[in-house]
């Protein structure tokens, strides 16, 4: 059993979609990024980052944040979604560390720059949408002959997927990109990706009753 801590944002869903794919018991406990809930003692205690997510394996009391490594953990756990050597490992890592130097990082500052900052500054909306538009753009071009990143479903899936369908937010246009379009939407209709993106969230409690999991939202 796990303690998922939390919140609708991209990095949040990276780690309640592995889960929901690898079919892993947890329990959401939201956190409140507006109410500062990610720098009290007690969630520096467990991320010093102060950011979420961050995962607790209830039973051996283990405390893993930063969610490439929280999806490392996971697959290494289950022997799932990150092939144990090989090409095939480093292919799969490669891909989830380009999602995590590069279009979480980029579409994070788009994000901040182009929704939040008050000041608008178009040099620096212009500089982190042309630098997400253009590494998804090297998404669409891999994608071109292949159903998903890798070999097979994956990790890296999950990482860069959970980004790529916000591009909107980021005001990214990927209208261009069918191939990402087409992946996109084949992530989306995965069971447990469709249901990891609602965590946290308003959720059926006939949902809940049906996956036996536990979840305070
Ligand atoms: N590299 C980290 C980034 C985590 C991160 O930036 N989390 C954001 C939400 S997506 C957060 O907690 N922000 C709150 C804050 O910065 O105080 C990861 O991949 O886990």
């Amino acid at each position: 059993m796990f303690d998922l801590y939390t919140s609708p944002t991209p990095n949040g869903w990276k780690a309640s979609c592995t889960l929901e794919e690898l079919g892993l018991a947890y329990v959401v406990k939201p956190v409140n990024l507006m109410k500062q809930e990610q720098k009290t003692p007690d969630f520096l205690a467990m991320n010093p980052n102060g950011r979420i997510p961050v995962i607790k394996n209830t039973q051996s009391e283990e405390v893993v944040f930063e969610s490439g490594a929280i999806m490392i953990y996971l697959a290494e756990l289950t022997g799932q979604l990150l092939p144990t050597s090989g090409p095939k490992r480093y292919e799969v890592l490669q891909w989830l560390m380009f999602q995590m130097g590069g279009v979480g990082p980029m579409m994070g500052q788009a994000n901040v720059f182009f929704r939040y900052f008050p000041e608008k500054i178009p040099a620096a909306i212009d500089r982190y949408q042309n630098e997400s538009q253009r590494l998804l753009s090297v998404l669409d071009q891999h994608l071109s002959d292949k159903e998903f990143l890798c070999e097979e479903f994956s990790i890296a899936d999950i990482a860069n997927w959970c980004w790529a369908r916000t591009h909107e937010w980021s005001g990214v246009d990927i209208s261009e990109m069918a191939h990402l379009k087409r992946w996109i939407n084949t992530m989306h209709a995965r069971e447990g990706c469709y249901k990891g993106i609602k965590v946290p969230g308003k959720v059926d409690p006939a949902d809940i009753v049906k996956s036996g999991k536990t979840l305070i939202v």
